[in-house]
């Protein structure tokens, strides 16, 4: 591609003039990183609102993000990092990367709605020289039937004769967003191998992580591999859970013997997988598959097993207060945990919204405490009075130090679920519950 040796230098004296186009829990950091590096940054996103916050150099990230919102006030501040919603600020950048959301869909297809506006909006404004790098995470193939027709349509410009078109999908973790993104390795997946050594250059601004080039199809699966292969073994602890539970074995000692053998690692059984990627992710795998004849079973056999916890969990619910003689229609259920992972207060995809939606199907009357999701911090005695049971479905650490002999008191029936393994067992037996631990089948203390 011709200008390539000027990108380079650009790049390499971190003059290159950056653009991100969304700014959610990826572009946001990935813009105050590489702004903080000495490049001049422009963040673009849809919604008026989030510009007007960062441009006050405040985040719009919810949730705690160590370090996050000072680097967002300093490079705002230095004028090295701005927001806005006009696309035509990209005219004069060297350098584009797209973060928008790529979520998939009921029939688990995924929707590039806000990815294909991005492209298209991009693509009047891409000039001779530009490197685009998506770092949305995406189907395999995505690059190749998307990303490059739509920019080379709308811009009339060649992949690698006139711009560079990379894939570096992202490896953030809520709560751990700017360590991830200067720490964890990063495959880079080039329009060509130039494109890919670009790209390695650009990052190592920013990481001290391996930076691995590869081709597109390669990156695409780097990304939707690894979270399948979480959800996988996620499902393979939960499906023994339910053998347990069946058998009468307690999965969680079973686990740890498992473990004592070489090259296990037997996942954690638990009430469900939520967030934005594990139960995601793998779907975008399948559907990149779909034009091929390889039978995918495996991967949607498991998104079917961690789908189906909260379910499971709901049934052992029902056990309970059967045991205790109350109908769901006549029962009032707490639930302890509404976030999808501990200690956080991201609600998307939470098992927690499911078990909550199928309990008040049956009729039953759902009260929700959660600390660290925001209508939901509620003092945990007073939102338990008069519950007949209650459900961990989040191994908050604040479950640490709950006093189940004052739970007890206020509670109608002293029935608790876990569905996370998260309380001692003793302790809660002591004070006077009943409790059903997920892939425990004895321990009602009967
Ligand atoms: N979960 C289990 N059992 C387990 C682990 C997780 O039931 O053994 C559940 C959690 O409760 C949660 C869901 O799965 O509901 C997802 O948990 P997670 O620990 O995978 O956290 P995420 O969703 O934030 O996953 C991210 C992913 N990172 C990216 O996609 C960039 C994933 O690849 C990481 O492995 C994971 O963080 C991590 O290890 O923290």
């Amino acid at each position: 591609m011709k200008n390539s040796e000027k990108l380079k230098r650009k790049i390499s004296i971190c003059d290159a003039k950056l653009a991100v186009i969304g700014l959610g829990y990826v572009g946001l950091p990935v813009a105050a990183l590489f702004a903080d590096k000495g490049f001049d940054v422009i963040g673009i996103d849809i919604k008026e609102a989030v510009v007007e916050k960062i441009n006050r150099g405040i985040t719009t990230i919810e949730g705690d993000e160590p370090g996050l919102q000072d680097l967002i006030s300093k490079t705002v501040k230095e004028g090295r990092l701005k927001a806005t919603t006009n696309y035509r600020q990209l005219k004069d950048r060297d350098i584009i990367l797209i973060a928008v959301e790529t979520p998939t869909n009921e029939e688990n297809i995924p929707e590039y709605a806000a990815l294909k506006s991005a492209l298209a909006s991009l693509g009047e404004m891409l000039v001779d020289g530009m490197l685009v790098v998506v770092e949305s995470t995406i189907a395999p193939g995505t690059m190749a039937d998307l990303a490059k027709p739509v920019l080379e349509d709308v811009s009339g410009l060649k992949v690698n004769q006139d711009f560079f078109l990379g894939h570096c999908p992202e490896r953030v973790m809520p709560g751990k967003l700017l360590s991830n993104l200067t720490n964890l390795s990063r495959v880079v997946g080039g329009s060509n191998k130039e494109c890919a050594q670009i790209m390695l250059s650009l990052y190592q601004h920013i990481t001290d992580g391996d930076l691995d080039t590869a081709d597109w199809i390669t990156a695409e699966l780097v990304k939707t591999v690894e979270n399948a292969y979480r959800d996988v073994q996620i499902a393979f602890a939960n499906e023994v859970a339910k053998i347990c539970e069946a058998l009468g074995a307690n999965v969680w000692e079973l686990r740890d013997l498992v473990n004592k053998s070489p090259n296990r690692q037997m996942h954690l059984p638990g009430a469900g997988v939520g967030g934005h990627c594990i139960p995601k992710d793998p779907w975008l795998l399948v559907f990149g598959t779909r034009d091929t004849n390889v039978p995918v079973k495996l991967i949607s056999a498991a998104r079917a097993v961690n789908d189906s916890m909260p379910y499971h969990i709901k049934d052992i619910i029902f056990q309970a207060l059967r045991e205790e003689k109350v109908d769901f229609k006549d029962a009032k259920v707490l639930i302890m945990g509404y976030s999808y992972l501990e200690n956080s207060d991201d609600v998307r995809n939470s098992p927690s919204i499911v078990l909550h939606s199928e309990l008040e199907k049956l009729g039953a009357e759902v009260v929700i405490h959660d600390p660290y999701v925001h209508g939901y911090k509620h003092n945990l005695y007073d939102i338990a009075s008069n519950c007949n049971l209650a459900v961990v479905m989040v191994a908050h650490q604040d479950y640490q130090n709950i006093d189940f002999k004052k739970l007890n008191q206020v509670m109608a029936c002293p029935l608790i679920v876990d569905g996370r393994n998260a309380l001692s067992t003793q302790k809660v037996i002591e004070s006077g519950f009943k409790i059903c631990t997920i892939g425990v089948a004895s321990n009602k203390n009967n």
